[in-house]
């Protein structure tokens, strides 16, 4: 591993999915890799989604997610932190490879259908959504993305992609791996049903207020099967454990789940264990968001910062995708 990439869409509040599934890889390797691990937040993308996207909040949502991830541990001296719309090469990295990635690649993308099939008018950018975050990766020529598993799929035409141009033009890009937390590597909506998400409606936010948190946790549903206090119930199919498993070790868990079997737990103590471990958990990112909130400056200076740097990697690369390409060669001022 040299280089890892990874993005997040100001799409709405930073959830215990996009926390557990993809930041706490982040700022682990952030901490090995300083200047080669590069995070941006995914502001182009956020417009392919005619839902959530929103003019007057994508600034302010973009501030957000580098505010998230600086107070869960992201040092912007050492990692790059930016906003995808400061480097403009990624688009015209995305125009390069859109012209070799084949339609029917792009179709039968899960999260294409899927979402497609929601909306009246599917807008190009959707499809394009992948080749995208192609673009975004091999900019960086990123060997290793941390993300969620929502995201493998993608990762995959990814490593198509690499590989499609790397045989058109000559070795260029790494061909990334997929990097999961194995112990989140998806973590379910509070609707106990499909993954979390922002565009889903149900979430439980990293920040989000602790009367809103305890509202959601507690109508979190139970064991199907468990009716009444004394139904004994299947901790595997108890949302609330699932969601107890990521806060709580073993040793703890398992005389837990032997009493809920047997019926010898209620599930609204359950719950308030569940609340106040989460609290515990977000504790810290609270008390350093808040700090950070305090001083918007830091959160700006980094992201620009950090555009800066990336822009300086994104520029290196697209000199060397032109060549190969083969656009003329204009003098350095013409290009820029
Ligand atoms: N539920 C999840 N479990 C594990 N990882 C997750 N990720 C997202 N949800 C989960 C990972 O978080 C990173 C950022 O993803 P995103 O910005 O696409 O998050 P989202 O909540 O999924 O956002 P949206 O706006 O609602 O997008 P869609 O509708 O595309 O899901 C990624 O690494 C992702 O894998």
């Amino acid at each position: 591993m040299t280089r890892v990439f990874s993005g997040i869409q100001p799409t709405g509040e930073i959830h215990l999915g996009n926390y557990l599934g993809a930041i706490v890889n982040y700022v682990a390797l952030g901490r090995a890799l300083g200047p080669d691990a590069i995070y941006c937040i995914v502001d182009y993308h956020a417009l392919t989604n005619p839902v959530a996207y929103d003019r007057e909040l994508l600034a302010e949502r973009t501030f957000e997610a580098a505010l998230i991830n600086m107070a869960a541990g992201l040092d912007p001296h050492s990692v790059i932190l930016f906003a995808q719309s400061s480097v403009p090469e990624t688009t015209e990295l995305c125009w390069i490879l859109t012209a070799q990635t084949p339609l029917g690649d792009l179709q039968r993308m899960t999260q294409f259908k899927d979402k497609a099939s929601k909306l009246e008018s599917v807008p190009a950018g959707l499809l394009m959504y992948p080749v995208l975050m192609a673009a975004d990766i091999l900019l960086y020529k990123a060997d290793t993305v941390p993300v969620g598993e929502d995201q493998a799929q993608h990762l995959e035409l990814t490593r198509e992609i690499a590989r499609r141009f790397n045989q058109t033009y000559g070795e260029t890009f790494p061909e990334p791996q997929l990097y999961l937390n194995p112990q989140a590597p998806r973590v379910v909506g509070i609707d106990g049903k499909s993954k979390m998400s922002k565009s889903q409606g149900n979430t439980l936010g990293i920040l989000e207020d602790p009367a809103s948190v305890w509202e959601k946790i507690r109508q979190l549903p139970d064991d199907p099967a468990r009716i009444r206090r004394s139904d004994p119930g299947d901790p595997e199919r108890s949302v609330v454990f699932k969601f107890l498993s990521y806060f709580l070790p073993p040793e703890t868990l398992t005389p837990l789940k032997e009493e809920y079997r047997k019926a010898g737990i209620g599930t609204l103590l359950l719950k308030e264990l569940l609340f106040q471990e989460y609290l515990r958990f977000t504790e810290p990112i609270r008390e350093r968001a808040a700090w950070l909130r305090a001083h918007p400056e830091e959160v700006w200076e980094a992201l620009e910062a950090g555009a800066q740097r990336a822009r300086k990697i994104a520029r290196s690369t697209m000199d060397e995708v032109r060549d190969k390409v083969g656009f003329a060669r204009l003098p350095q001022h013409a290009r820029r």
